[in-house]
């Protein structure tokens, strides 16, 4: 049986363990990255594995998430995290300089390589033909300082492209296709692999665009094959001898597979709340727009903003829109600023934003109350925004540009507009925000630490017997924005988890907080899919700060059941969904012989309150078995 091209890679970085679904392997990591938003923890957790140099070929600190400074406290981080970066021989990628994603892309990535990196959306390097993982900033530590990483392996979801996309449709398009088909769960335990004849008609960049929003999905990662395209892209990044080909085999047998007509589909938009809540455009209809944001890792690559400059070029933003450009690195604003495109931005009404995430993570634009914005980005979760009653659309950078000066929701294959093909230039990467490590070596360079950086907070071991009030019932799909916010109000807080955890649940249920506090040991109950999102270990460590002591849901996704894991908190599933129905806030739970029934398939909780008992499915590895009695991931470093 002919191998994918996601197992060939796998097998390449295998240290121990077997490729068998479901199992656990670990793997050698190549290369990691961060951003500064989950960055120190990530490098708290390294200072504190006391490691003198990382195991990785290539790390990279990005600041990407929080480059506002509204106070002292984003600088400290920054200069935290830039101080840890050149002890270890780490390089770093200053404020200003992009998108974590989009940088890794240009300057770093390489087809064949493993990539670990403490942000939801690292599958971008996909693109190019690489395994790109994110995970909880805890097992990126472990990767820089070890090498490796453990999973359980996923199963492969091939995906089959044929034809070639429309003048107006576009890699956003595909990956909406995708999650109308999928839903945002549809993803979880596999690696999603495209091939097919319509490979090739995707740049890079698009195949960027579609495996970065796989993350949407729920999956392990996105992959394409790295050919004749990936070729010409390293070629125009000055990076050709980085380039190898890469593909499944002929007959490679994938666990299942979806066919995509890349001809027959029409400009798509995800509407409100949810990134698989997708319908054409032309079927929503021609709504009211009052703002249009274009940018995050998603879509702000050259050839995306290129045929946004094409489509405004001579025209005007509509008077009751506010257009907003986010350009994803350093060398696409300095190539638009040379070939003039950027003037045609600015000419036509376009705020041009600094090459950050923004407005993708809440820093800044929020919308009008009530407002209708249009966003190229991936994520449109109520109140991501900043703003709660606001309706966000995911579509295209096309879909948005001409929206934006049309003042409606437009489907662009209705206008007699035709847009240009866009290929990739060729120009030099901007280097001069990179930071190269210190040559001294670790005991020269000393940490960087301001006030608002307070230690993480640390699990004990498990106790024998857990007993826990119920805090509170929340729906299916739980997305880790509701868990822990993330807006410019809260980001600065992200190294002050005893601070950020007042905010906890805070638009599901803003006594969320007090509650446990006042309770000391709570359980959370959850629905499906429980933790979607982001990467975020905050959404764990702030439970973990405020007593959660397990999480009983549906089912968990993936990055955040690894993070509860490695805070000691066990993500529980219920054997019996119905058992969901029985339990009430304030309900008090117990599992006796905690430490033994932990490392069984079933554990036993009982309702002290209604006195009904039911069975949870605990179904952990021997790793996780062992990190959950430890109290965590560090404990168990530690006791190892
Ligand atoms: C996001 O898009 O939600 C983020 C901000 O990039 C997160 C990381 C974080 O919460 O810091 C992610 O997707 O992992
Ligand atoms: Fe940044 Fe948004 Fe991408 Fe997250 S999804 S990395 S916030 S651009």
């Amino acid at each position: 049986m002919g191998k994918t091209l996601a197992y060939k890679i796998l097998e390449n970085h295998l240290i121990s363990g077997t490729l068998t679904p479901g199992s656990e392997i670990t793997v050698k990591i190549d290369q990691t990255l961060t951003q500064d938003s989950t960055g120190t923890m990530v490098y708290l957790q390294l200072e504190a594995m006391e490691i003198e140099k990382i195991k990785t070929e290539l790390s990279v600190a990005y600041i990407d998430h929080n480059t506002l400074q509204t106070g002292f406290e984003n600088a400290d981080d920054h200069a935290f995290i830039e101080s840890v970066a050149k002890r270890h021989g780490i390089l770093f990628s200053k404020p200003g300089n992009g998108i974590c994603h989009q940088l890794h892309l240009e300057n770093y990535g390489i087809p064949g390589k493993t990539l670990l990196g403490s942000d939801s959306h690292t599958p971008t390097g996909g693109g190019l033909g690489m395994i790109a993982i994110g995970a909880g900033g805890l097992d990126v530590a472990v990767a820089m300082a070890k090498g490796t990483y453990t999973l359980s392996v996923p199963k492969v979801l091939g995906i089959h492209l044929k034809g070639r996309l429309q003048m107006w449709s576009s890699a956003k398009d595909v990956i909406l296709a995708v999650l109308k088909q999928l839903t945002v769960k549809g993803g979880v335990g596999y690696i999603i692999e495209y091939f097919g004849e319509g490979v090739k008609t995707l740049s890079v960049t698009d195949r960027a665009t579609i495996t970065n929003m796989g993350a949407e999905l729920g999956a392990t990662t996105s992959i394409f094959p790295s050919d004749e395209n990936t070729k010409e892209y390293l070629r125009m990044q000055g990076r050709e001898d980085a380039f190898i080909a890469l593909s499944a085999d002929e007959d490679a047998e994938y666990d299942s597979v979806l066919e995509i007509d890349l001809g027959a589909l029409a400009p798509l938009a995800a509407a409100p709340h949810s990134p698989d809540n997708v319908e054409a455009v032309s079927v929503i209809g021609e709504i009211k727009v009052d703002q249009v944001a274009i940018g995050s890792c998603t879509n702000s690559s050259y050839t995306d903003l290129m045929k946004v400059a094409a489509i405004l070029k001579g025209n005007k933003v509509h008077p009751d829109v506010s257009l907003v450009i986010s350009p994803g690195s350093s060398r696409i604003l300095a190539q638009l600023a040379e070939n003039g495109a950027l003037a045609d931005m600015i000419r036509a009404g376009a705020r041009i934003l600094e090459n950050a995430c923004g407005p993708c993570i809440g820093m800044g634009q929020s919308p009008k109350s009530g407002a209708v914005s249009l966003r190229t980005f991936n994520r449109n979760f109520k109140g991501r925004s900043g703003t709660n009653d606001a309706s966000v659309y995911l579509v295209s950078p096309e879909t948005a540009a001409i929206s934006a000066i049309k003042g409606v929701l437009t489907d662009g294959s209705t206008t007699d507009i035709v847009l240009p093909e866009i290929k990739i230039q060729d120009t030099a990467s901007v280097d001069s925000f990179i930071v190269s490590p210190s040559d001294a070596g670790k005991e020269y360079t000393q940490v960087e630490m301001g006030p608002n950086i307070k230690p993480f907070p640390r699990n004990t071991a498990l106790p024998d017997t857990l007993t826990a009030e119920i805090t509170l019932v929340a729906g299916n799909n739980i997305t880790t924005d509701d868990i822990m916010p993330s807006d410019s109000r809260l980001l600065p807080y992200r190294s002050n988890v005893p601070y950020l955890s007042n905010y906890c649940f805070e638009k599901i249920d803003p006594q969320f907080a007090e509650r446990c506090k006042k309770t000391g040991s709570c359980v959370i109950i959850g629905g499906e899919n429980y933790g979607q999102g982001s990467s975020r270990e905050h959404a764990a460590l702030a439970p973990l700060y405020l007593g959660v002591k397990f999480v009983l849901a549906k089912s968990f996704a993936r990055i955040h059941r690894s993070n509860l894991i490695n805070s000691g908190i066990m993500p529980l599933v219920f054997a019996d969904q119905q058992d969901y129905n029985s339990l009430s806030l304030g309900d008090q739970l117990t599992v006796e012989n905690a430490r033994i029934q932990a490392a069984a398939k079933y554990i036993t909780v009982k309702n002290l309150t209604t006195g009904k008992t039911f069975k949870v499915s605990a179904d952990f590895s021997k790793l996780e078995t062992a990190m959950i009695l430890a109290g965590g991931k560090i404990n168990y470093l530690r006791q190892e």
